[in-house]
């Protein structure tokens, strides 16, 4: 595959520590076997390790050196010859099983978001977490909760069904775009709560809600984001481009609500799907790298501040 010949980087270009030993596992996953839309997301972690390289490793914001931590950047998880959408997915759960035996925060890059449900469920059954234990903060124009897609169960628009269905929490932020019956599941199954884009947008008492939310969710949290989720200028690269996403500052407030100002939150895993490199243009990668940056600042900073206390 063209991707692969350019090599990956390591994670901020920092060195590459044993995975025994790393605080943050990156695990770059290059599939895009269910897409609808626009392709090129296969190229996706190599762009963001590759545009890793070039953002500021101590972060103005929280006074928070990335370089404290220490990085084991995993080789592409590439399909291999003759695997199916279901063979590499059923892959990609034992991998995710076995880099998450090491205690490092588990940060998939993709790739589309059908890695997700493989992804978590790996990490819960290493972990040993119930997933009625388990909160997923999802960022994404989609719902991502219809049954099945285009005949598939396992499509990037169906990746919080079975997380909903084996008993996980979802809260959905910035969706503008779903069907009827993803609602009515998302009613149905009391476990999804949604906050749309447009009254996020339109209303600051909404605004309050959603970060009350995610400064007091309890227990293990798996965030998800889709950068889809942002306004369309940050991502015109992803697969299906939805306007009236989040402004940058926008999403900046509500992973800081969740990572930085809520003292009890327990991140588990991470992933940054759905980003695609464009000819002419590095704002899809760098916008992904970046926003990986704030989550590990954020979340590291606010560990650190509670354990020197
Ligand atoms: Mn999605």
């Amino acid at each position: 595959m063209s991707n692969d010949l350019r090599g990956t980087k390591p994670f901020l270009g920092l060195d590459r520590s044993p995975i025994t030993e790393a605080d943050v596992i990156i695990l770059p996953l290059p599939f895009e076997g269910t897409v609808s839309y626009g392709h090129g997301t296969a190229a996706g972690p190599n762009a963001v390790l590759r545009a890793s390289q070039e953002i500021e490793v101590w972060d103005e914001e929280v006074d928070f050196s990335l370089d404290s931590l220490k990085y084991h950047t995993a080789a592409l998880f590439s399909p291999a010859e003759g695997d199916t959408t279901g063979t590499y997915l059923v892959r990609l759960f034992g991998q995710s099983k076995m880099v998450t035996e090491h205690p490092g925060l588990l940060v998939s890059i993709g790739g589309e978001h059908s890695i997700t449900p493989p992804v978590v469920r790996g990490l819960c059954e290493s972990k040993k977490i119930p997933f009625s234990d388990l909160t997923v903060v999802q960022f994404d124009a989609h719902a991502d909760l219809r049954s099945e897609y285009e005949g598939m169960k396992q499509s990037h628009a169906c990746a919080m069904r079975p997380l909903v269905e084996n008993g996980a929490r979802v809260v959905g932020v910035g969706i503008r775009s779903v069907q009827q019956d993803e609602l009515r599941y998302a009613e149905e199954s009391r476990r999804v709560q949604t906050y749309g884009a447009q009254r996020l947008a339109d209303d600051p008492d909404r605004e309050r809600e959603l970060c009350s939310t995610l400064g007091n969710l309890r227990g293990n949290i798996y965030l998800t984001i889709d950068v889809d989720v942002l306004e369309v200028h940050l991502c015109p690269g992803t697969g299906t481009p939805q306007p009236g996403g989040l402004a940058w500052w926008q999403m900046l407030r509500y992973l800081r609500a969740l990572l930085h100002q809520n003292d009890h939150c327990k991140l588990v895993g991470v992933d940054i799907v759905e980003t695609v490199p464009m000819l002419g243009t590095q704002v899809n990668e760098f916008v992904s790298a970046r926003l990986l940056s704030k989550v590990l600042a954020y979340y590291f900073s606010a560990k650190r501040a509670e354990k020197s206390e």
